[in-house]
C-alpha cells in the first residue's frame, strides 16, 4: 500500500471505516499477522496506533475511549494476544461499551494446512474456532474474514451492530486477506435502531400510566439516574425530566456525573448502605417512591440494598418494572419523555419540586400536592444543601496523617477550587478516573461540577482498569487532566501502562492508595471484624509484596518524557502537592505524576463501614 490513491484492500477498507467513525487512536499489541494492517492504516488514514505494553492495557484504553467518544477499537494478534485481551472485552460487554476488537490471525493457507494435516503454526490451538468461540460470548457480532470479497459486508455488519447494540464486536482477519483487493466503502455507517412498533407504544403507555399512579400513591418521589443515561446519550432528556417536574435526583456510582453535580436538584450518589448517611436518609426515608432510570441494580450500585418492591420503578435493560409489574421492550428514552409529560400533565410544571435537604418536606406521603406547589420550586434553601456539600469537602489540620475519607474530602475541595464558571454551566480542568475497591467507595462523593467528568468500571470491576482506561480518556479529551485513584493491588495489575502515559506525554496524576500493601476490600468482605479492631487474621492472600511505588517514575521516564514520583503521608504533604499541581509553571506538570499515598492498613472509607455492623464490640 502506498498513499491514499492506492487501490482498496481489506486493510484500507477497515482503517477508513475506523477513521469515519471518529476513532483517532487504535490501541493494542501487534504480532506479525497484524503488521500489514497497521502499516496500511498509517499510510492511508489519520488513525494513530498506540502500542500498549499489554493487551489488557490496550483493551481498557479502547473501552475508556469509547466511553467518551461513543466507540473505540483495539487490535491484537491471534491466540496469545486475543486471550489476553478477552477480560477487557468481557468488561465492555457487561458495561455496554461499544469496542471493536480486531484479531489478526494466520493466513488462509496456514488454516488449510492445519485442516489437511494438523499442522499448527504459532499461536494456533488445535481447537479450530477457539478464538471465535470465546469472543462470541462477549460480543454482539463476531466474524472471521477469510474471503476479501465478503469482507466489506462483514465489516459493515459488525460495525453497524457495534453502533446499534452499543456493545463490543469481534473481527478476526486472516493475514493474507489484509492485502487482498476489495470494493471501496459505500457511504458512512450509522446506528440502526430497532423500529418502534404499535405494541411498543402500547406497552410504553401502560408503563407510564402505572408509574404515575405509583408516584401519586407514594409521594414524594426521587429519581435515581444510572449508567444507561450516559451510555445512550440521554442526559438532555433526563435533565428535561428533572427540570420540568422538579423532582430531586440521585445517581448511581456508575451514573456519577451524568449531569453536573452542581445541579440544584442533585441530592448525592445513592449506593445503598454505602451511601453518605444524609443521602441514604433522603433516598430511603424522606422520599417514598424511588424511580431508577437507566440505573443498574448491581452490588456496587446498591451497597447491600435491593431495588425491588412496591416503592420502586426501575427502567433499565430495555424494560420497565413498576412495583411487581414488568413491562418488556420499553425504550428508556421514550419512557423518560413519557414520564415527564405525564407527571407535568398531572402536577404541573415543577409541580413535584422540592429540596429534600430542607426540613420539613413540603408535602408528605399520599397527601395532595398544594395548589401552589410550583411556588415552592424557587431556588432550594441554600443553607441545607450548602451544608451538605460543605461536609464533603471538610479539610483536616496539616500535620494529621491521611486517611481515605479526609484524603477524598481534600481532593473534593481541590476540585471545587479549580472549578470555572457557576452552577450547571461550570467546567473543570480535571476528570476523575477511579479503580475498584476502596478507591471507588472513597471517591463516590467527590463532587464533580461538570457532566461526564467521572469514570469508573463499576459493574465488571476488573482491578487495574483505571491505569489503561486513563490513556484512552486522555486521547479522547486531551484538554482535561485526569486524576486517577487506584489501590496498590489494582495498580500492580497494570503498572506497565505508566509507560503509555509517559510515551504519550499525558499529564495524568496517578494516586496509588497504598494501604500498606493490602487487598483491603477483600479483607473487608471476608473478615470485616478485622476493621472493627478485632484480632482477626489478615488474610495471608490479601498481603501484597511491597513496592516502592513512587520510584517507578524513574523507571518509566525517558530523557524527553519526564515523569515525577512523589510520596505523601500527611495533609501537609497533600496540600503541598496540590499547590504544585495547580501551578502550571511547576516542572512537575511537564509529564505524568505518580503519587504514593501512604495510608494505614486498618483504614477504610466510611462508606464501606456498614460491613462491620455485625462485629462484636
Ligand atoms: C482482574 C481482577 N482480579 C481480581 C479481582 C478481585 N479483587 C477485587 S478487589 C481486589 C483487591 C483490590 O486491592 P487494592 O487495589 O489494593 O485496593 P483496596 O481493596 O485495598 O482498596 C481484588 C483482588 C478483581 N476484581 N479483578
Amino acid at each position: 500500500m502506498s498513499g491514499p490513491g492506492a487501490e482498496w484492500t481489506v486493510a484500507r477498507y477497515l482503517a477508513v471505516r475506523l477513521e469515519q467513525l471518529g476513532i483517532t487512536h487504535l490501541f493494542g499489541v501487534p504480532g506479525n499477522h497484524l503488521g500489514p494492517f497497521l502499516s496500511t492504516m498509517k499510510d492511508t488514514t489519520s488513525v494513530r496506533w498506540v502500542g500498549t505494553p499489554t493487551e489488557m492495557g490496550g483493551g481498557y484504553a479502547a473501552d475508556a475511549f469509547a466511553r467518551v467518544h461513543g466507540i473505540g477499537a483495539v487490535a491484537v494478534t491471534y491466540g496469545v494476544g486475543a486471550f489476553s485481551l478477552l477480560n477487557t472485552i468481557g468488561g465492555a460487554y457487561v458495561e455496554e461499551i461499544p469496542v471493536i476488537a480486531i484479531n489478526a490471525c494466520p493466513t488462509f493457507e496456514q488454516w488449510q494446512n492445519f485442516r489437511a494435516v494438523g499442522l499448527l503454526t504459532s499461536h494456533m490451538s488445535p481447537r479450530f474456532e477457539s478464538n471465535l468461540e470465546v469472543y462470541r460470548q462477549v460480543t454482539v457480532d463476531a466474524q472471521v474474514l477469510s474471503n476479501a470479497a465478503l469482507a466489506p459486508l462483514q465489516i459493515d455488519a459488525a460495525l453497524t451492530a457495534c453502533l446499534s447494540e452499543r456493545r463490543p464486536v469481534y473481527l478476526e482477519v486472516m493475514e493474507d486477506v489484509w492485502s487482498t483487493p476489495c470494493p471501496a466503502p459505500a457511504g458512512e455507517l450509522a446506528p440502526r435502531a430497532r423500529p418502534v412498533t404499535a405494541a411498543n407504544r402500547k406497552m410504553l403507555a401502560r408503563a407510564v400510566a402505572e408509574a404515575v399512579e405509583l408516584v401519586a400513591a407514594r409521594m414524594p418521589p426521587i429519581l435515581w439516574g444510572g449508567e444507561e443515561i450516559d451510555r445512550f446519550g440521554l442526559h438532555a432528556r433526563f435533565a428535561a425530566l428533572v427540570d420540568a417536574t422538579g423532582i430531586p435526583f440521585c445517581t448511581t456510582i456508575g451514573g456519577k456525573s451524568i449531569l453536573s453535580e452542581n445541579h440544584p436538584r442533585f441530592h448525592g450518589v445513592y449506593n445503598g448502605k454505602a451511601s453518605n448517611p444524609d443521602v441514604r436518609r433522603i433516598f430511603k426515608e424522606v422520599a417514598h417512591c424511588r424511580i431508577g432510570l437507566g440505573a443498574w441494580t448491581t452490588s456496587k450500585n446498591l451497597g447491600g440494598d435491593m431495588a425491588l418492591g412496591e416503592d420502586w420503578i426501575v427502567a433499565a435493560h430495555g424494560g420497565v418494572s413498576v412495583g411487581s409489574h414488568y413491562f418488556p421492550d420499553v425504550r428508556l428514552g421514550a419512557f423518560i419523555d413519557g414520564l415527564r409529560d405525564a407527571l407535568v400533565a398531572r402536577w404541573g410544571e415543577s409541580g413535584l419540586g422540592a429540596d429534600y435537604y430542607a426540613e420539613p418536606v413540603p408535602w408528605t406521603a399520599a397527601a395532595p400536592v398544594p395548589a401552589d406547589a410550583a411556588a415552592s420550586d424557587a431556588e432550594p434553601p441554600p443553607a441545607s444543601r450548602a451544608a451538605f456539600l460543605r461536609s464533603l469537602t471538610d479539610t483536616q489540620p496539616p500535620a494529621v496523617a491521611l486517611d481515605y475519607d479526609s484524603f477524598f474530602e481534600r481532593i473534593g475541595a481541590f476540585l471545587c477550587d479549580a472549578e470555572r464558571g457557576h452552577g450547571v454551566e461550570a467546567t473543570t480542568p480535571y476528570v476523575v478516573v477511579s479503580d475498584a475497591g476502596f478507591a471507588l467507595l472513597g471517591s463516590q462523593d467527590v463532587r464533580m461540577p461538570e457532566r461526564r467528568s467521572y469514570f469508573a468500571q463499576n459493574a465488571w470491576l476488573a482491578i487495574g482498569w483505571s491505569m489503561g482506561a486513563v490513556s484512552g480518556i486522555k486521547c479522547a479529551i486531551p484538554d482535561r487532566r485526569p486524576l486517577v485513584f487506584v489501590g496498590d493491588g489494582s495498580f500492580q495489575e497494570t503498572v506497565q501502562e505508566l509507560s503509555t502515559h509517559a510515551r504519550l506525554k499525558q499529564d495524568c496524576v496517578v494516586f496509588v492508595l497504598n494501604n500498606e500493601d493490602f487487598y483491603g476490600i477483600e479483607q473487608m468482605l471476608v473478615h470485616p471484624c478485622y476493621y472493627a479492631g478485632r484480632d482477626e487474621d489478615e488474610g495471608f492472600y490479601n498481603i501484597l509484596h511491597p513496592w516502592h511505588f513512587s520510584k517507578l517514575a524513574d523507571v518509566f521516564a525517558a530523557p524527553d518524557r519526564p515523569m515525577s514520583g512523589v510520596e505523601i503521608a500527611t495533609h501537609a504533604d497533600l496540600d503541598a502537592l496540590l499547590t504544585r499541581l495547580a501551578d502550571s509553571a511547576d516542572g512537575i506538570n511537564r509529564g505524568p505524576v505518580l503519587v504514593q499515598v501512604r495510608l494505614s492498613r486498618r483504614d477504610f472509607p466510611r462508606a464501606i463501614g456498614y460491613q462491620t455492623d455485625g462485629c462484636p464490640p
